[in-house]
């Protein structure tokens, strides 16, 4: 069995280690012994201090290597700050990213390898090397793709309230993020360079030769949106013969983790589960939602992707078997669904 699963940073992390947990858990073989490919975000990578930095990489390597900071779902356990103190020391901006000491290190590999002419693809699979993740992890694509943001104006009277931030200007997606926690609203989102990206070695293989298709519960807009953003990976997902099933990452009208109702709203498009299935109405089969927002989801689907099955069960990753529960029920709802034709 082939399983592939697009994924973003921490939300898509934490299910893919639910995902694996429950097929080795699995009683059947053939889920036992899957293949697991990811297709990895990227458009959230960015160069600091002159190191390549790619989070959403890193949060799928390091969750599923042993070696991520649990609380904070991103960097590495027991980590420390020394190198960011001595930059900081020296008045280096940005000071409102740090990088700990131990990252700092997967970064100096990832670097110098891409100085070296070796493509991001290769840096990732000697980093996964020393991790072992139980994954085939690969970037969505090796050419560089990066996530900038349209900064709405900020009136004088909030800019002390957002960091001194005036606005108005297009800013890096990590500036964005953890300097102004997105509450600066974006007036627009692109994934410069993604127009012109190709898939990763294996990225489209990977979709094509599929039994199941995953979307774990990633932001739809920062880090599904922009792997969809890489010409040929959407068509693969419409052509593929292998059901393709997502998890929600709305529970109620608000984001089951992270700031994608500020995502959404760039693009104009409602925080509901519903409206978010809308995005992949013409690939999606399967869509797991809250119990309470089946309704809901079943309405806008019938609309924007009629024949779409929507299931409602508990998402909440509250611990790793309930993360494990909820990746076992998205396989089995694939398993249900596998060989329908799509209406869409
Ligand atoms: N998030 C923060 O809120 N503050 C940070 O200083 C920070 C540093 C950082 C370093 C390496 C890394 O891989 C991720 C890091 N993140 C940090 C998380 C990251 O900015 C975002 O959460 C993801 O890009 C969104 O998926």
């Amino acid at each position: 069995m082939r399983v592939t699963a697009l994924a973003g940073g921490v939300g898509g992390a934490r299910f893919l280690r639910g995902l694996l947990a429950a097929l080795r858990a699995s009683p059947d073989p053939a889920r036992r012994d899957a293949v697991v490919t990811v297709v990895s975000n990227t458009a959230d990578d960015v160069t600091l201090h002159g190191l390549r930095v790619c989070p959403d990489l890193d949060s799928v390597m390091y969750t599923l290597g042993g070696g991520i900071d649990e609380q904070r779902g991103w960097g590495r356990s027991q980590e420390t700050s020394g190198v960011a103190d001595e930059l900081a020391a020296y008045g280096q901006e940005p000071t409102w990213f740090t990088l700990g000491d131990k990252d700092i290190a997967t970064h100096l590999v990832r670097t110098r390898m891409l100085r070296e002419g070796r493509t991001l693809s290769e840096a990732t699979a000697e980093l996964c090397r020393r991790w072992r993740p139980g994954v085939r992890l690969l970037p969505m694509t090796d050419d560089v793709v990066e996530t900038h943001v349209d900064l709405a104006p900020v009136p004088e009277a909030e800019r002390a309230a957002h960091d001194g931030e005036p606005g108005g200007r297009r800013v890096h997606f990590q500036e964005w993020w953890v300097r102004l926690h997105a509450a600066v609203p974006a007036l627009a989102l692109e994934p410069v360079g993604a127009a012109d990206a190709r898939p990763a070695p294996g990225v489209l293989e990977a979709v094509a030769g599929a039994d199941v298709v995953v979307l774990p519960p990633s932001n739809p807009v920062v880090s599904i949106g922009t792997v969809l953003a890489v010409p040929g990976v959407r068509e693969a997902l419409r052509a593929t013969a292998a059901p393709v099933v997502g998890v929600s990452p709305v529970i109620g009208g608000a984001p089951v983790r992270g700031m994608a109702d500020a995502c959404l709203a760039a693009i104009g498009v409602p925080t509901t589960a519903g409206a978010v299935a809308g995005l992949y109405a013409d690939f999606l089969d399967g869509w797991l939602v809250a119990e309470d927002d089946a309704e809901q989801a079943r309405a806008a689907a019938a609309a924007s992707a009629p024949g779409l099955v929507v299931r409602g069960r508990p998402l909440l990753m509250s611990d790793p078997r309930a993360t494990a529960e909820l990746a076992g029920a998205a396989l089995d709802l694939a398993a249900e669904l596998a060989g329908r034709e799509r209406a869409a």
